[in-house]
């Protein structure tokens, strides 16, 4: 051991004003390094856990804070040599940057208004080529690769990369954000938009880093459950230090621990800024992420300071950098990133004589030249490396970069950087001399892609590593096998017999489920969700039939145990029981509706929640399954406004099926009765599993019992397309009207017609409509197809077909008139919708149909009053009608209450 220096001694003091004995410190600080000299790390953390009971005995309680220092978490001695050419890497990276660039800038060259982000990519550029070159494993023949997060606005440095590998064209290149006319490219990562190309969209922050979580779980289950071998492949995500304040970024965090998901790698890129600003500019974010990282259970290592800088850190005996480092604020560290290295030699090394002392030796040049560790191959291998190694958590890697790195004043660690996207020729000029690009003037200029000759060493360079690692990345596979749906009156008999059996259409639904997972081919490939639900909706019995999956298995007695509904969770458990968090089962249900094309193993999940809590809860999650063209079912249950009888405001949906409406590959339905809903889905599950469709299917079921009839024949496409005509009441030659009812409320209407009939002597035929927004869009495609072939023969819509003429209809839902209005423009008779607009508050079911003013009263009002308006009426047969029900005419209008 060196011989104490009591000048050393006294600088620590001069640091630490609360050291009352900085000699007594040292020796303790000595004896621990001499401990893990002698015998290592491991033996250094034995005797530090050991202190703390020790310390805990004592009653001496731990202030630790929740992070470590400032610096990076693997030493430069456990750092192994780089398996790469540093060079050729660094050179391949500068052309990337500048195809990235010029592509942005192109893009607003042409026409201003596309935008476009050079910022992002700028700061991780070298995290990516990192992976690119030594990690991200790509789908081989039976090899599945990897999954890789792509931080969104970073989207064009991975076209440009890819434009190097060939797998994009120079043209495409230059449609970057013009995607019209089919040969562009998105702005950031659409499955939709590009098929073959992009796997996951992460456009929206928050909900990248809650499903790759997801996914590496499902990978789990997967291979648990025998479905597919996964374990081999592994999950990147590379998301935004801003990003992670998204609810959904954490939201999952302690899942991926609890589950042991050493398959999954998140790579935060903290360039310390976002949009507007810092991230935390009084604050540190890498510090507070680590903290939050390893409270959530994950293994965290920090990758903060480039090579160069470890010069300096073994130099630094008394860790006077760490103390700087630790009082510096992420709003300084940005300024100080702008700036040169004048300006970092004299704010902050300049701070402490120590400091000044430690770099007295360097130009301004070379402080300059210090890079922060998430631009640094070595560091950054070193931890992805350890990440790839490290068993039984998930890793995440906090990247110190510079937002906008490499841009200099136009970008580097500026406020504005985010949105730069315009550089004049100095800027590109300063750009090219930076990266030692071989561009000449006119290059710049131009903004001329570049890309090395076939046969130079940076192209063979960049072919031998993707070959290395299975090819091109991104890509994304389109189809698997298909699964045989068997026979609708196997699994359906007793919706499409139902004899006026009485049920409700969630009954019908777990029995529907049920069936299907006891088929043999389809049976396996069903994946059932539940966010803590499955009580409420009678599914209890899937505890026992299927099990809940669980990696673990059961480490306990169930209470229950001996029950024919036992909770039972198994490592080979079927059902996904995600517990309180829409957003987590969303996210199962996303993996398992995309297993299709990521696995090549098409499965068939059927999420079934509130559906209040549905299309307004995770709303965007759904937007990107559509994107992801997922496949699946969502089952809305407890649906209806006045359904949900007694749960009131925050429970009753009144709402879902209009957004529903607005998902261009989502088929949304609101059955009334068990064989309109044993048709839809087995019209759903065959266009999905059988014909490859990609669609997904949003089916609202409800809790009311009721007497359920028989299958009329000939009606099943025609309850496919949203609508059929069901009964007719009343005599011929009296006064007509057509209703049409969606939902439970379709038994209203029918009970109206029979009191139109019976009372008023008004004759009416009857439509369940099984989906508005299916008939709107049916309708959609006829107009415009009449609208552009003015000359031809005119098309029919299917709602014209039902509803043509001009006697009046009243359609009636349990959902607000915007639904059912859906209709309203492509029908020619007066239109009277009924719905049930406003909040939703605890009561019965007829108290709460009488207050919306969708009951049978107020149908058989609204038929005879629209029967007034059109003459075919006497207006006071109507007034009549009102006052033999007792309808207060003056009561303030519902949605006004
Ligand atoms: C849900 C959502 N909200 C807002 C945005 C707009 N937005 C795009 S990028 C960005 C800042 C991202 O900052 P960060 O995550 O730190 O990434 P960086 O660009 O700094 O790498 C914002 C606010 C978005 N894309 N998604
Ligand atoms: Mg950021």
């Amino acid at each position: 051991m060196s011989k104490i220096d009591p000048e050393e001694i006294r600088r620590v003091a001069w640091t630490d004003p609360h050291d009352e004995d900085p000699q007594e410190t040292q020796e303790w600080a000595d004896a621990l390094a001499a401990v893990v000299r002698r015998c290592g790390s491991a033996r250094g953390l034995f005797l530090l856990k050991r202190l703390e009971e020790e310390a805990q005995q004592l009653g001496v309680v731990a202030h630790v804070p929740p992070h470590s220092a400032y610096q990076n978490t693997i030493p430069l001695a456990q750092q192994g040599p780089y398996p790469g050419d540093l060079a050729l890497e660094q050179r391949i990276t500068s052309i990337i940057r500048w195809n990235a660039l010029a592509m942005v800038v192109r893009a607003n060259q042409a026409a201003g208004e596309l935008g476009g982000h050079i910022a992002s990519y700028a700061s991780a550029a070298e995290i990516f080529e990192v992976g690119f070159n030594h990690f991200f494993r790509a789908s081989n023949g039976d090899q599945g690769g990897d999954l890789v997060f792509y931080q969104p606005h970073s989207a064009p440095g991975v076209y440009a990369r890819a434009f190097l590998e060939g797998a994009l064209d120079e043209a495409q290149l230059a449609h970057y954000r013009r995607e019209v006319g089919g040969h562009g490219l998105s702005s950031y990562p659409h499955p939709w938009l590009m098929p073959d190309f992009w796997q996951f969209p992460t456009g929206s922050m928050g909900l990248g880093p809650i499903s790759a979580i997801y996914h590496a779980r499902f990978m789990r289950y997967l291979d648990d459950r025998g479905l597919a071998k996964t374990s081999r492949r592994r999950v990147w995500g590379v998301f935004g230090d801003g990003e992670m304040d998204e609810p959904e970024s954490v939201g999952a965090l302690t899942l991926a621990a609890r589950e042991r998901l050493d398959n999954l790698t998140f790579v935060i890129n903290c360039n310390l800024q976002r949009l507007d600003g810092p991230v935390r500019g009084n604050g540190q974010i890498i510090q507070e992420l680590e903290a939050l990282f390893t409270g959530a259970g994950w293994n965290v290592v920090k990758v903060l300071w480039g090579s160069d800088w470890d010069a300096l850190f073994a130099r630094d005996t008394t860790h006077a950098l760490l103390r700087r480092f630790a009082a510096t604020v992420d709003g300084q560290y940005q300024t100080l990133g702008a700036n040169d290295g004048v300006y970092n030699r004299d704010h902050f090394f300049g701070l402490d004589p120590e400091l000044q002392r430690l770099v007295a030796h360097m130009t301004p040049l070379e402080i300059d030249g210090l890079t922060r560790g998430g631009h640094d191959f070595r560091k950054l291998h070193a931890a992805l490396d350890l990440a790839r190694r490290h068993e039984g958590q998930p890793t995440v890697i906090l990247a110190k970069t510079k937002k906008g790195y490499g841009m200099g004043a136009a970008g580097e660690s500026r406020m504005t950087a985010h949105q730069q996207k315009k550089l004049d020729l100095d800027a590109v000029r300063l750009f090219r001399d930076r990266f030692a690009l071989p561009l000449s003037d006119d290059d710049l200029a131009q903004l001329r892609f570049y890309k090395p000759p076939a046969n130079s060493p940076e192209m063979a360079y960049l072919r031998a590593r993707r070959e290395v690692l299975g090819g091109n990345m991104p890509r994304r596979v389109r189809r698997a096998a298909a699964v045989p749906i068997p026979a609708r009156e196997k699994f359906a008999r007793f919706a499409l017999e139902a004899e006026g059996k009485e049920m409700s259409t969630t009954m019908a639904f777990v029995r529907l489920l049920g069936n299907l997972l006891k088929d043999k081919a389809l049976g396996p490939a069903v994946v059932p969700i539940v966010a803590d639900e499955a009580r409420t909706f009678g599914m209890a019995s899937l505890f026992r039939q299927v099990g809940i999956y669980s990696p673990q298995g059961q480490l306990y007695e169930p209470e229950d145990q001996h029950s024919m509904l036992s909770y039972r969770e198994a490592r080979d458990g079927q059902l996904l029981e995600e517990g309180i968090t829409e957003a987590g089962a969303m996210s199962s249900w996303m993996a398992a509706a995309t297993s299709y094309s990521v696995h090549g193993r098409a499965l068939l999940p059927m999420y079934i929640y509130y559906s209040m809590f549905g299309f307004q809860r995770v709303g965007d999650l759904i937007w990107a399954a559509a994107d992801q063209r997922a496949r699946g079912f969502l089952i809305g249950a407890t649906a209806g406004r006045t359904t949900l009888g007694g749960e009131g405001l925050q429970h009753q949906d009144g709402s879902s099926h209009v957004v529903a409406a607005t998902v261009p590959n989502c088929r949304a339905y609101d059955p009334a009765f068990a064989y309109e809903l044993a048709v839809i889905m087995d019209h759903g599950m065959r266009q999905m599993m059988e014909r490859h469709v990609d669609e997904f299917y949003y089916i609202t079921v409800m809790n009311e019992n009721y007497a359920h009839p028989s299958l009329p024949p000939g009606i099943e496409e025609d309850i496919v397309r949203g609508s059929y005509r069901l009964e007719a009441h009343g005599d011929a030659g009296a006064p007509h009207v057509r209703l049409v009812g969606s939902g439970t409320i379709l038994r209203e209407v029918m009970a109206a017609a029979r009191l139109l009939a019976d009372e008023w002597r008004v004759a009416s035929t009857v439509f369940s409509a099984t989906s508005f927004s299916e008939l709107a869009r049916d309708a959609r495609d006829v107009q415009r197809w009449n609208r552009l072939h003015p000359t031809a023969p005119q098309r029919e819509s299917h709602v014209r077909r039902l509803l043509g003429g001009t006697d009046p209809i009243v359609a009636a839902t349990d959902y607000v008139r915007a639904y059912p209005e859906l209709i309203a423009a492509h029908v020619d008779a007066p239109f009277t919708a009924l719905g049930t607009d406003g909040f939703g508050r605890s009561d019965t079911r007829v108290a709460l149909r009488a207050f919306f003013e969708v009951d049978r009263h107020h149908i058989v009002a609204a038929a005879l009053s629209a029967l007034a308006t059109a003459g075919r009426l006497d207006a006071g047969v109507a007034a009549a009608a009102l006052a033999r029900a007792g309808l207060d005419a003056e009561r303030p209008p519902p949605w006004q209450t």
